[in-house]
């Protein structure tokens, strides 16, 4: 449900690079960063390096707003040429990173918060009742601060291969500590389709974005029930849809993200 362009009132000025994903950031998919009212603005990547492609923190608010079907624009950041790194986009973010939400002029980053704030906002994505939103923070908290951890480093460790020269090294033990919580994992979703029960929520998105980053590493093989949830999560229509438009905006071959 991402909105045409109207980037003539950005403030954040986009150049183009070589070498990279995304050739243009004022596509219909990018590059906006003005808000109509009632319109959430997104800053996601419009363009990155190939080989993250996939794995950016975007994808969990592009995922839920897909969810959630509410209209919303995304402006497309040039990461390659420095635009993180200008003065507009840390007025937006303290540590220059996205993914950013704009709300009607109130902005948020933290993937985890956008996504909790959505949840809250619409009423979608999260249970009514207290117990049930506090097992979605609970599983929210557990993917960003127990799996993410080891899976991010043995995703970076991948990813930077002999750049990183002790990477090798501290691998293993990396995989030792993701096979314990992951293991953790299996248990909890035995007869449970969802982390917090029978309902797909807004823990479900950062927990399966979570588990992507390593769904090249070999690491979820010994996990079935982890798996299956993945693929159930995965099939859903507003994922395929995510990817599809990411897909564009960066330019990406068809497929390469998945
Ligand atoms: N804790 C933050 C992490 C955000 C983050 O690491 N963003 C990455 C992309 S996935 C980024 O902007 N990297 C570019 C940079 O740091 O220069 C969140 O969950 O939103």
């Amino acid at each position: 449900m991402a909105e045409g362009s109207d980037a003539e009132r950005c403030p954040l000025e986009l150049k183009t690079g070589q070498g990279l994903v995304g050739p243009s950031l004022r596509s219909s998919a990018g590059g906006v960063c003005s808000n109509a009212a009632g319109m959430f603005t997104l800053y996601g990547f419009g363009r990155v390096t190939s080989k993250v492609v996939g794995i950016t923190r975007d994808l969990r608010v592009l995922w839920a707003l897909e969810e959630l079907g509410v209209p919303y624009r995304v402006h497309g950041v040039d990461h390659p040429s420095g635009e993180l790194r200008t003065e507009a986009f840390h007025e937006l973010n303290p540590f220059c990173q996205v993914p950013v939400l704009d709300d009607d002029g109130f902005v948020l980053t933290e993937s985890g918060a956008i996504l909790l704030y959505l949840a809250e906002k619409t009423g979608r994505l999260i249970p009514a009742d207290l117990p049930g939103r506090a097992q979605v923070t609970r599983w929210s908290f557990a993917a960003l601060t127990s799996l993410e951890p080891p899976l991010g480093q043995i995703l970076m460790i991948d990813l930077l291969g002999a750049a990183d020269p002790t990477g090798a090294q501290r691998r293993p033990e990396l995989v030792k500590h993701a096979e314990r919580v992951l293991g953790a994992l299996e248990d909890w979703l035995g007869g449970r389709p969802y982390l917090a029960g029978e309902v797909f929520t807004v823990a479900d998105i950062l927990m399966v974005t979570v588990l992507r980053e390593v769904r090249n590493a070999g690491v979820l093989e010994g996990f079935p029930r982890v798996s299956a949830y993945r693929e159930r999560c995965e099939e859903r229509p507003a994922w395929l849809r995510t990817l599809d438009a990411y897909e564009q905006r960066l330019a990406a071959p068809s497929g390469s993200a998945r």
